[in-house]
């Protein structure tokens, strides 16, 4: 088995998903942004707030955990991603980093799936198809080096996001 059969890509609201996980794209302050972030403190409910607060913050590239409160979902895995610059600002190695991060936590938690959303690609503004090609670059070498998440979504809220997902890891199966 490859990889690769790890892994899905579905367009959907990640606040839906009834998965061990869902990574969050928060800002470093851990504060109630728009975007997605938005989305999952109003599905989650008033304590992720608190939750967040009593954290205090998350630096660019890292991940903590909150409990999923009202989701669905039973962890809520903050990663905090890069602000584009216009890619010499490191950039590419923090949104990397967000993922890998939110992987190790998730496995410290001891999930079996992880549901992830574009990190940086609204609000922050990476380009979609470089983002998408570091997801999941970063993803399939997570994977290979552990069992464990076993299964990983990258849930993307847009049909054409959706797309780029799929193309991505289509070109990836050669490699
Ligand atoms: N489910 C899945 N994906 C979603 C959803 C949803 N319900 N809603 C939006 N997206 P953004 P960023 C997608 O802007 O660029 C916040 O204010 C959206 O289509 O949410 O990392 C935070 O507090 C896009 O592809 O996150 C930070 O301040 C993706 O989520 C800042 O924005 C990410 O877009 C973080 O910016």
């Amino acid at each position: 088995m490859s990889e690769l059969d790890r892994i899905a890509v579905i367009v959907d609201d990640i606040t839906r998903l009834e998965v061990d996980a869902i990574v969050n794209a928060a800002n470093a302050e851990l504060e109630a942004g728009g975007g997605v972030d938005g989305a999952i403190h109003d599905a989650a409910g008033p304590q992720l707030r608190t939750a967040c607060r009593l954290i205090g913050g998350c630096e660019p590239g890292d991940a903590v955990a909150t409990p999923g409160f009202q989701l669905p979902a039973r962890h809520v895995i903050h990663a905090v991603g890069p602000v584009w610059k216009g890619g010499s600002a490191n950039e590419r190695m923090v949104l990397a980093s967000c993922y890998r991060r939110a992987l190790t936590v998730s496995r410290e938690l001891g999930c079996t799936s992880i549901a992830f959303p574009c990190i940086s690609t609204g609000v922050y503004g990476y380009p979609k198809h470089d983002a998408a090609l570091v997801a999941i670059d970063t993803v399939r070498d997570d994977m290979r080096a552990h069992d464990t998440p076993r299964e990983i979504i990258f849930c993307c809220h847009r049909q054409e996001d959706g797309e780029i997902y799929r193309a991505g890891l289509r070109a990836g199966r050669d490699k």
